[in-house]
């Protein structure tokens, strides 16, 4: 790739509570999606690499795991620790808040912004649900009075608002720097990671309460053949209680969440798709660390 000698690139965090927006804002930004999205907290548990490439520039986005206060298991305490790592690494932060709702958890993050020493813009997501749009002047204003912001930018990351504004304002905050990535790489997790995501997502959305949070997904096999792509996946629960959830009444769940990540699978990958799911339970594994490890809960 040739690139001009003044070509920056750089780390961008995108740091917050749960479910402000972050990964959607990331999504956007790509015009792709490289982060799974749902209402509910916890749905980013990763530490996942967006590369945004241009002729001037590339920006490394970082989606990070919300930033929360219950820490009780070990996958709590490690997202916490994963957020906390991106922040200190990045060049700038985009902190990302809801405009229609600031909470004790908004303060935390905040106060961890305190210690870090790059720049932080602050993004007030969510304007999409403001009417009239002259009360977000007093969110503005509200925000702004809490930290030093580099600037403070309001946006709605689902419909698009002002995203492009925040775009052209990021180049700024890099360093002069050669590409770090090929230009034809958006992302630094593989297609198994993706794979196991995007299930992982559809059964969030399907199931109800506290069970997402005690499963996780694992693809055992992944193989090219010539009718398609052949998956097979095992959900991993905390308890033998929640097998009969997560497969649902005559494998209701399992069918539909079956049919829902194959047809995401397929689209992403441009191949037909089979795919076969298992629902295993391994005592706990969201509070041991060996588990967590050997499912791909790395620590940062
Ligand atoms: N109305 C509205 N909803 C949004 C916007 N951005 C995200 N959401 C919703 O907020 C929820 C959490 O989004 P997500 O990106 O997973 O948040 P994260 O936990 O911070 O990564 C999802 O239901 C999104 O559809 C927005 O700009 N406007
Ligand atoms: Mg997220």
């Amino acid at each position: 790739m040739n690139f001009p000698d003044d070509y920056r690139c750089g780390l961008v965090a995108v740091i917050g509570r749960p479910n402000v927006g972050k990964s959607t804002l990331i999504n956007s930004l790509m015009g792709r999606k490289v982060s799974i999205v749902t209402a509910k907290p916890q749905t980013t548990r990763h530490r996942i690499l967006a590369v945004h490439t241009a002729e001037k520039q590339q920006i490394i986005f970082v989606d990070t795991p919300g930033l929360h206060r219950k820490s009780g298991k070990a996958m709590n305490r490690l997202m916490n620790r994963t957020a906390a790592s991106a922040l200190a690494d990045a060049d700038l932060v985009l902190f990302v808040s809801d405009v229609t709702r600031w909470t004790e958890e908004d303060d935390d993050v905040l106060e961890r912004l305190k210690a870090a020493r790059s720049p932080v813009i602050a993004l007030l997501n969510k304007v999409d649900k403001v009417h009239p749009k002259e009360k977000l002047l007093e969110g503005l204003a509200a925000v702004s009075s809490r930290f030093d912001f580099a600037e403070v930018v309001p946006i709605s990351a689902m419909k698009n608002e002002n995203l492009s504004h925040l775009m052209a304002m990021i180049p700024k905050f890099l360093p002069e720097s050669p590409p770090l990535f090929p230009e034809d790489m958006y992302t630094d997790r593989n297609e198994e990671f993706h794979v196991a995501e995007i299930i992982r997502e559809k059964l969030t959305l399907m199931l109800h309460q506290e069970m997402p949070y005690g499963l996780t997904v694992q693809i055992e096999r992944l193989v090219r053949e010539p009718r398609g792509i052949a998956i097979s996946a095992v959900i991993w629960v905390e308890r033998d209680s929640q097998k009969g959830i997560a497969i649902g009444k005559n494998g209701s769940v399992l069918k539909k969440v079956g049919r829902a990540a194959r047809l995401d699978i397929a689209e992403r990958l441009g191949q037909p798709v089979y795919l076969e799911l298992f629902v295993k339970v391994k005592s706990n594994w969201a509070d041991n660390e060996k588990d967590l490890m050997n499912l791909g809960y790395e620590a940062p």
